[in-house]
């Protein structure tokens, strides 16, 4: 299997990467949907929505907050490091990645598109002013210093729209690459769960790598069972 891959990876000239919370994983970034998902009992594909933010910004900020500590101390593991390989060896690459961390950039990719957002990235609900911001805030939920409202993180919540750009590059590459990795993601959370059958139905090839099977497993060119980090 490992043989097979290598030759897709070698032949292929044009090179798509989707990566998925189990690729930071392994930086000690806890996935959505395994058994430390959870936060204080609350179920992060609740919290991850517009209504849970106009019911309870404080609650919402708060589990940001959380986050942003602990990946502020992550490092980029394996997995970020061999992709970044990846776009070095391939003139063209395109990382279409999930994660909102950041870690992908802290390990140099820079042909990347995160269609989920970034969380270090905070929005005005109300004007549109965008910035980013590291450091904790004092007050939650914060605050736009132009026009009052308030500041949401910058990530793309369910029911909401991937921003367009973003879509517009990933389907760009989806359209033309001869090989897609898709590694550490569930495949449930639509439209990156769509994007491996979308580059099999115009004949590319898909290999996926995952500690489990998922229902992208049954269709893809090649399953790679293993931690993200070792395999790629
Ligand atoms: C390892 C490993 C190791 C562990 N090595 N592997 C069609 C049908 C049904 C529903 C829909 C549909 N189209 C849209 C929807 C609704 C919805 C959706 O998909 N719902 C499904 C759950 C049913 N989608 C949306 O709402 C999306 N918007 C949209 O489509 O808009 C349409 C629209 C158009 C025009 C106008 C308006 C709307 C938006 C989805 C946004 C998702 N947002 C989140 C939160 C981001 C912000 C934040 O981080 O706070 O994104 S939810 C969460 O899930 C996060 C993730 O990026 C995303 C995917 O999760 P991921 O990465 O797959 O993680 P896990 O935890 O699920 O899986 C980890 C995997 O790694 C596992 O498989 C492990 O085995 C593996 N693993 N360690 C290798 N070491
Ligand atoms: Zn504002």
């Amino acid at each position: 299997m490992i043989e097979k891959a290598r030759e897709l990876f070698r032949e292929a000239r044009s090179l798509c990467v989707l990566t998925g919370a189990g690729v930071s994983a392994e930086s000690g970034v806890p996935t959505f949907r395994g058994k430390d998902g959870l936060w204080k009992n609350h179920n992060p594909m609740e919290l991850a929505t517009w209504d849970a933010f106009t019911r309870d910004p404080k609650l919402v900020w708060e589990w940001y907050q959380w986050r942003r500590g602990l990946i502020r101390k992550c490092e980029p593991n394996p997995s970020h490091q061999a992709i970044r390989k990846m776009e070095e060896m391939k003139e063209d690459f395109l990382l279409i990645t999930q994660n909102v961390d950041g870690l992908h950039r802290k390990a140099g990719t820079e042909k990347l598109v995160e269609i989920h957002g970034n969380i270090w990235e905070v929005r005005c609900v109300g004007c549109g002013w965008k910035e980013e911001v590291f450091d904790d805030f004092e007050v939650l939920p914060p605050r736009c210093g132009h026009c009052g409202e308030l500041l949401r993180p910058n990530v793309v919540w369910f029911g909401e729209a991937i921003p367009e750009d973003a879509l517009r590059r990933s389907f760009e590459m989806l359209d033309r690459c001869d090989l897609l990795i898709v590694a550490g993601t569930s495949g449930v959370v639509q439209p990156a769960a769509s994007f491996a059958g979308y580059v099999l139905r115009r004949g590319g090839s898909v290999i996926e790598v995952n500690l489990e099977e998922t229902p992208n497993t049954p269709f893809v060119t090649i399953f790679l069972k293993g931690k993200a980090g070792e395999v790629l």
